[in-house]
């Protein structure tokens, strides 16, 4: 394989996609090594396979506003690969979805469902629609328009979408509603569902919980452990939040919290009521992260920043792609910051990875580190699929389990001659050999 030929024609065929091409290059990069020592790959053309979507679908989503005033957005599903399972993964509603992002996701998706050892393939979607300011009966009609066309494309067996940024617990009941109505079926077809129509218990924190059982598993391999420790979150949404939760409860203290706003710094630590607080500020549907700082005293709101610029021991990014640049990375570096977890997907951009492992850093990528989202999303469908349901203990210890297991094999596929485990490069060999596998073994579809 030679990387950037494969890019080249990959950024020809695709212009303009920054997203998709950071997320293709990355991978390629790390299993460029294993792929020509299996000859049978080259020879399936599992690459250009794999960087080609299997279905890109965009359609028209017309809703009315409280007002009556008509509106149009685009909704989208990318159905990338399902070598080794149904499709699946997350909807996001943010006015930048758009083609690149969704790609990238999607892509990124696909290694991601590889590493938790579940049987699910890769997919995204979403659109372009903005839930900010928007009320309850607005978001519903366009849950509703949108599914009017989502329907006839997914399927238990087939596709399984859930959340994302924009997209929680009201958006999938709304979807779920109308799928029901439609469909005149209750199926495992969403995952985030409510817990009492076929919900899993751990789902809404399992993002969060999941990264912070990755990172302890990071620290360890230092002799570490989360207890007294400084920890820089971004982001105050879903995931920001389980990690907040996760942290605190092991022992850490979360010091910062961030929006699109800028950041709270509250030195003497987010937890209890203070990270309860986060889900009501997410439920305003502002977006906006100030309001902290008139609630607690203790947090001081610095508008426009990023909380990079504190100094802390470990910083988990768990609001949105390339929110820590190089310049953040070094300020964090520079201040003693050793362990960087991915919470959100691909936040930190690759000049900041780069950074991070030329120092020797522990650095862990989002496919790896976020994978607990989707794995227990999996869980919901083994649950829906048996028709039971786990308790809150037994869903978490497999969780916990799965998150091991991940941080394992990309020990195993990412220590380099120095020691220095490569979480990229492990994750991304990891994820990539089971799918390249199954595409041989199908042969060509
Ligand atoms: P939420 O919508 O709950 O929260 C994310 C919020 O972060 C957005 O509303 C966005 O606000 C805000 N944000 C955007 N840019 C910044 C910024 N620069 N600094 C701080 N905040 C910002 O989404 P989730 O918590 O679900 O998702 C967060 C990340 O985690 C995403 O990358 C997502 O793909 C990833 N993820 C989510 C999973 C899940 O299960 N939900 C699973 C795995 C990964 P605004 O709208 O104003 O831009
Ligand atoms: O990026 C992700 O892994 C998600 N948004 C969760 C996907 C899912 O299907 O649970």
């Amino acid at each position: 394989m030679n990387v950037d030929l494969i890019m080249n024609e990959l950024v020809k065929k695709n212009p303009g996609e920054v997203e998709y091409h950071q997320a293709v290059r990355e991978v390629l990069e790390s299993i460029e090594e294993v792929y020509n020592e299996n000859p049978h790959f080259e020879s399936a053309k599992i690459i250009e396979r794999l960087v080609e979507p299997d279905r890109v679908m965009t359609f028209k989503v017309p809703w009315a506003d409280d007002q009556g005033t008509i509106h149009v957005n685009r909704g989208f599903r990318i159905q990338f690969n399902n070598a080794i399972g149904p499709y699946k993964g997350g909807l996001r509603f943010h006015p930048s979805v758009n083609l690149s992002i969704l790609k990238f996701l999607g892509f990124e998706q696909i290694f991601k469902n590889s590493l938790t050892s579940l049987p699910m393939g890769g997919a995204k979607g979403g659109s372009d629609f903005d839930p900010k300011g928007k009320s309850n009966s607005e978001i519903m009609r366009f849950c509703q328009s949108l599914m009017l066309e989502l329907w006839n494309i997914i399927g238990p067996d087939t596709d399984v979408p859930a959340g994302d940024i924009g997209v929680g617990g009201r958006e999938i009941g709304y979807l779920y509603g109308f799928y029901r109505k439609l469909a005149r079926e209750n199926t495992g077809i969403l995952t985030g569902k409510g817990i009492n129509w076929g919900g899993s218990l751990v789902r809404p924190e399992a993002t969060g919980f999941g990264c912070v059982y990755f990172a302890k598993e990071m620290l360890a391999t230092k002799g570490e452990t989360f207890q007294g420790k400084k920890v820089a979150i971004s982001g105050f949404g879903n995931v920001a939040w389980g990690a907040a939760l996760k942290v605190s409860e092991l022992g850490g203290k979360v010091v910062t919290i961030s929006g699109p706003d800028g950041y709270i710094h509250d030195p003497e630590g987010i937890s209890g009521e203070k990270i309860e607080f986060m889900l009501e500020l997410r439920a305003t549907n502002d977006d906006i992260v100030a309001p902290y700082a008139l609630e607690f005293d203790s947090g001081q709101f610095i508008q426009g920043k990023r909380p990079w610029e504190v100094k802390v021991d470990i910083a988990l990014p768990c609001a949105t792609q390339n929110e820590l640049n190089e310049e953040d990375a070094h300020h964090l570096i520079d201040n003693g910051c050793w362990c960087i977890c991915e919470g959100a997907n691909m936040p930190c951009t690759p000049e900041a990875v780069e950074a991070f492992q030329s120092k020797g850093i522990l650095f862990a990528p989002g496919k790896a580190a976020n994978a607990g989202g989707v794995a227990t999303s999996g869980l919901e469908m083994a649950q829906n699929s048996m028709k039971i349901n786990w308790s809150r203990k037994e869903v978490d210890d497999r969780l916990h389990h799965i998150m091991t297991s991940i941080h394992e094999n990309c020990v195993e596929h990412g220590t380099n001659e120095e020691g220095y485990v490569d979480y990229v490069k492990g994750a991304n060999i990891a994820g990539f050999l089971k799918v390249a596998n199954s595409m041989v073994d199908q042969g060509l579809v």
